[in-house]
């Protein structure tokens, strides 16, 4: 027989169904013994009858195997049965299938559960996260964070759609690729081939969509797989996070924030319809204005900051070019500088502020722009340098040694063959989720995120490479993992 869903039961009443999935509930009423059974589309209940003559005729007259005593939560079932409407009196308003129950003629346990380390009929934020991430399949049964993964497909699948439909291309990049500086450490890979040589992960894929904009293709998105070695934080994840990278040729600015703006705004009305965003047009605030009026770059504009749903978003422009922080700080390695670009190199000066290049680069107005959700910072970008000269000054002016200024040497020459002007964004997806779903920290909204001290869920990374890896990548480890060194005396 062809598998049934539960939400499927409603429109089956007066048939005989199979129902495969999780045991949910288990409650004894003497002679009646009901089960939920839970699949991908809900809970639908069982009932099991230890009588011929059932008390209420209509509680069912299934006949109880001896495997049905011995069911527990989280059992896999099979169950095959009859499905009826459930007396007025017993109806359950608060789920789909409230109006019907499954009467069980025969029932297989496909697989037994042990007992779960933590209960998964709460929202679980009290519940320790290490232990959640060791377990987090069994936490994704969690119904809150089935639900997040599920929106959050939806909110991934309505960007696809929505860019595709509008001309974009999506293009899958490297992932072993050369450093990009975006501000954060690398995550370095061993070559096999060029021992004593490594790749990087990609902080984003800043260049190469940029290269795509020189190849012609105009318009790229990519929901793309970034990595930063970074201090996690509630709204920054350690190690990997997602982007909605995009790139565009022939355009300006206003171009950039309009596609974001009603893309946004039609992803709200549809996935969101509960939430409502609070200024429309969004408010355009200059950095020094939003520096001087709320204290940061990312200010949170919300009318009433206890409404759940209200959504406030605001773009941040004209940013200075330049910060005075260390090189340090944006790129490591790379000396004493005295300047250190806001976004990124690769961000265009404000045209009306070129000239200041040479005379008060402080002074400079960058075109990037970032977009601020209820003080998060979701998504950031710029109009970038088209301009062989004006790139290869923005180096100078950050303290770029020859050496450092070959790293990039395939950026000028790519546009030395014709380069359009161009610009882009990308918006964090998971910062984006966690904000839309008002949850408290991004790691809610990652299936298998990383923990602040860099383990991995479920799977003990990072772990030790056997001496034959590493002796094959010409590799040799000065230092013994902690827990492994011997006490001095
Ligand atoms: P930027 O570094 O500003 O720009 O990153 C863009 C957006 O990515 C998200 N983000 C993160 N989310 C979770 N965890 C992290 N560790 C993390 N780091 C960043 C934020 C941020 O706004 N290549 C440029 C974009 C461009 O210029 O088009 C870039 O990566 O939401």
């Amino acid at each position: 027989m062809k598998r049934t869903l539960s939400i499927e039961t409603v429109h089956k009443v007066g048939e005989e169904v199979m129902l495969q999935g999780w045991v949910n509930t288990r409650r004894d009423h003497g002679k009646i013994m009901f089960l939920d059974l839970r699949d991908r589309s809900g809970i639908v209940q069982l009932v099991f009858s230890t009588s011929q003559e059932s008390p209420s005729t209509s509680l069912g007259t299934g006949k109880p195997t001896s495997e049905v005593s011995q069911i527990r939560a989280e059992d896999v079932i099979e169950v095959t049965g009859m499905v009826k409407e459930r007396p007025a009196t017993m109806v359950n308003p608060k789920i789909p299938t409230g109006s019907v129950e499954v009467e069980v003629k025969e029932l297989t346990v496909i697989s037994k559960a042990k007992e779960l380390p933590f209960p998964i009929d709460t929202d679980g934020y009290d519940i320790n996260e290490e232990v959640r991430m060791k377990y987090r399949y069994l936490d994704i049964r969690r119904p809150r964070m089935a639900r997040n993964l599920r929106i959050r497909s939806k909110v991934t699948t309505f960007i696809r759609d929505y860019l595709t439909e509008l001309d974009f291309v999506e293009v899958e990049t490297p992932m072993l690729t050369k450093t990009t500086p975006e501000g954060a450490r690398d995550f370095i890979v061993p070559s096999r081939l060029q021992k004593g040589k490594f790749y990087a992960l990609p902080q984003s894929p800043q260049q190469y969509k940029q290269l795509l904009m020189v190849a012609g293709l105009e318009r790229y998105f990519q929901i793309v797989r970034c990595f930063r070695d970074e201090d996690p934080r509630k709204d920054r994840a350690y190690g990997e996070f997602t982007q909605l990278d995009l790139e565009m040729s022939f355009v300006t600015q206003e171009d950039i924030l309009q596609l974001i703006e009603n893309m946004f705004t039609a992803l709200v009305i549809k996935l969101f319809p509960e939430k409502h965003i609070s200024t429309s047009p969004w408010p355009r605030i200059p950095h020094k204005e939003a520096m001087a009026t709320y204290g940061t770059d990312k200010p949170d504009i919300r009318k009433d900051k206890n409404d759940s749903n209200e959504l406030a978003f605001s773009w941040t422009i004209d940013f200075p070019l330049f910060t005075q922080q260390s090189a340090e700080d944006f790129y490591h390695g790379s000396g004493a500088a005295k300047f250190a670009p806001s976004h990124h190199m690769f961000t265009s000066p404000h045209p009306d502020d070129i000239s200041l290049l040479n005379t008060d680069p402080m002074k400079v107005r960058g075109l990037q722009h970032d977009l601020v959700l209820n003080g998060y910072e979701v998504g950031g970008g710029s109009i970038r340098i088209h301009q062989k000269a004006v790139q290869e000054k923005v180096f100078d002016l950050i303290g770029f040694s020859q050496k450092q200024k070959a790293q990039f040497e395939h950026m000028l020459t790519a546009f030395t063959y014709g380069v359009p002007p161009h610009g882009g964004i990308a918006p964090g997806i998971d910062r984006l989720v966690m904000t839309l779903f008002g949850e408290p920290t991004i790691r809610e909204v990652m299936a298998f995120p990383t923990s602040a001290s860099g383990q991995t869920s479920v799977m003990d990374a990072p772990s030790e490479a056997t001496d034959e890896q590493l002796k094959e990548l010409g590799i040799t480890s000065s230092k013994s993992p902690v827990g492994h060194f011997t006490k001095k005396t």
